[in-house]
Formats: C-alpha cells, structure tokens, sequence
C-alpha cells in the first residue's frame, strides 16, 4: 500500500459544537501524520465546486448552505493508505449506519450534519486538496520521531 495525502475537513457542525481537537486526535491516534490544516469559511462557488458532483440532486443547495454557514477545519492526512483508512475514521455518509468507533458513529446522528468530509478516492482527494490549499501550505513527508513505531 503507498502513502498517499487526502483531504478532510471538520465542517461548520463540528466546529460549532467544539470537537475540533476530538476530531483531530483520531487521526493522530491512527498514525496519521498531518500535511495541511487552517480554519476557513468557504465561499459559495468553493462549497459549489468542491460538491460539484451533487449538483442537481434535492440536497446540494441545503448542502452549500450548510457548509458555507460557518467556519471550517481543512486538513490535510498523509499516511499508508490514508484515503480509504481516513473514511473508515469518519464512518459511514449517514451517521444511522456509520460504525460505532467511528466518528459519525460516536458523534452525530443526522446525514446533514455528519461532522467531517473526507475524499473518496485518489482523484477527489488531488482534485479537493487543490481546492483547499495551495502547493507552499502542505507539508509533505516530514520527520516525525515515532515514524518507525507506526510503520515499518
Ligand atoms: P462528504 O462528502 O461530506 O464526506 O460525504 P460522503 O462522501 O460520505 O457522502 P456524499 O459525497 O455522498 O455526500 C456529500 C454530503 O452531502 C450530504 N448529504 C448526502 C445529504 O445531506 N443528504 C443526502 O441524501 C446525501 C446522500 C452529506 C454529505
């Protein structure tokens, strides 16, 4: 399995509800290593293009609405993997069935208001990443002195 970088984002629910650094420390306990974080509040056209797959669909005005009504946390995960193991992480789209252990699963009950996004695949996660933060705000690879107790 190759490292790979994804992109998640602690949307306008878990910051209102304070569960930034919740959030965060699951991915830190994985082993994941961070890249990329800010706190920012998405524009209308960044909220529409980064969903713009759902366009079209009942729920995507209700969608920009929601994301675009608060700030975020954009982050950036790198590890072995780290696309399809941040989604475990995050847990199922509708927190209803989402695992418990996982974040939806412990933390939110409602599919418009599921807490966190996190890429789907290795061509969301490039083309999100690119959205959200430009080439100098990720860090890429760097040292981090318990490495060799997480992978190896
Ligand atoms: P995100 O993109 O937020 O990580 O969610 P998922 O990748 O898990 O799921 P998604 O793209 O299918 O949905 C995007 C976003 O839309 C909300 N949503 C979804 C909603 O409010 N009602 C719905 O019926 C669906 C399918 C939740 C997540």
């Amino acid at each position: 399995m190759s490292i790979e970088k994804t992109f998640v984002a602690i949307k306008p629910d878990g910051v209102q509800r304070g569960l930034v650094s919740e959030v965060i420390s699951r991915f830190e306990r994985k082993g994941l290593k961070l890249a990329g974080m800010k706190l920012m509040k998405v524009p209308v056209e960044m909220a529409e293009n980064h969903y713009g797959e759902h366009k079209g669909k009942p729920f995507f005005e209700g969608l920009v609405k929601f994301i675009t009504s608060g700030p975020i946390v954009a982050m950036v995960w790198e590890g072995k993997g780290a696309i399809a193991t941040c989604r475990q992480v995050i847990g199922a789209t509708n927190p209803a069935n989402a695992a418990t252990g996982s974040i939806r699963g412990d933390l939110a009950l409602d599919i418009g208001r599921n807490l966190v996004h996190g890429s789907d695949g290795p061509e969301s996660a490039a083309r999100e990443i690119g959205i959200f933060f430009k080439e100098n705000e990720i860090v890429s690879s760097w040292d981090r002195n318990n490495d060799c107790w997480i992978t190896e």
